[in-house]
């Protein structure tokens, strides 16, 4: 990706997309983060699936629970959409570039409409592991953005309240919070918990604050939810561990489908 600018290697990436299920434009994008994959299964009408590898610009998903397709799907509403079931992560230390590349992808192939997932760690008391939580504002803690030069984008909104509230007709018990994203792998010490609350964190994990940032500047509108996988080190008494946390996005998996079905008969 190093010779093309980034909005060049969307456009190629985009136009090998489209002509790969031989469509014109897509509608939305859907980002599968930790736990979320499966819980497209069964909704909408199945297009097709191409590897992301073979996308240019993509390279191949390291994380286990992380899938590495795109695929393509008419939703009950018959919008296009395709589902990402894999994302680069900043701590794979390739740079923002790759990290934001599905996000310009989509937007570059039509798409208006981003609903970025994850799985993530809970800082808020009242939240329990196997939750989703509509992302309401964010915290890049990173250090990093996906913007190059004097790129003044606006995020008052970053976080559609119209999408939040399309949500919360599916669900109207779904809580709303602040994600908190931290560089990684490791995750936090229990005082990094401890401060991410204090700064307003109610939510901690390691993708979408710079996707969403990249979202906004090509114009997308942003959905974002998270799973609580797990409460923050130090505010449970056992160790986190990877095992953990693909359990409960396991274990989430009804709740998230029925979620989603409803949100693509709205989006
Ligand atoms: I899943 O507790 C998941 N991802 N930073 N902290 C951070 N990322 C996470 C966590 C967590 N759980």
């Amino acid at each position: 990706m190093s010779e093309q600018s980034p909005a060049q290697a969307a456009q190629s990436a985009a136009t090998a997309l489209l002509s790969t299920f031989g469509i014109e434009r897509i509608d939305l994008a859907l980002v599968l983060g930790s736990g979320w994959s499966s819980a497209t299964e069964g909704i909408g009408e199945p297009l097709g699936a191409v590897p992301l590898a073979d996308l240019p610009g993509f390279s191949k998903p390291v994380v286990a629970g992380h899938g590495g397709e795109l695929r393509l799907l008419r939703t009950p509403a018959g919008k296009l959409a395709a589902l990402f079931t894999g994302r680069t992560h900043y701590y794979e230390g390739r740079g923002v570039a790759p990290v934001v590349h599905g996000v310009r992808t989509a937007a570059a192939a039509g798409a208006t409409t981003v609903v970025l997932t994850n799985g993530c760690g809970g800082l808020n008391p009242d939240y329990a592991p196997g939750q989703p939580v509509l992302i309401r504002d964010h915290l890049n803690l990173t250090g990093a953005t996906p913007l190059v030069g004097a790129t003044f984008i606006d995020l008052t909104q970053a976080y559609s309240p119209r999408l939040r509230a399309l949500a919360r007709e599916v669900d109207p018990s779904l809580a709303d919070g602040v994600y908190v994203q931290f560089h990684g792998p490791q995750y936090e010490t229990p005082a990094e918990v401890r401060m991410a609350r204090l700064l307003g964190g109610d939510l901690v994990g390691m993708s979408t604050t710079l996707e969403t940032i990249a979202a906004r500047e090509a114009g997308l509108e942003v959905l974002g939810i998270s799973l609580v996988t797990n409460l923050g080190a130090g505010i449970s008494p056992t160790p986190l561990n990877h095992a953990e946390v693909i359990e409960a996005g396991r274990a989430a998996v009804p709740r998230l489908r029925s979620l989603l079905a409803g949100l693509l008969e709205k989006l």
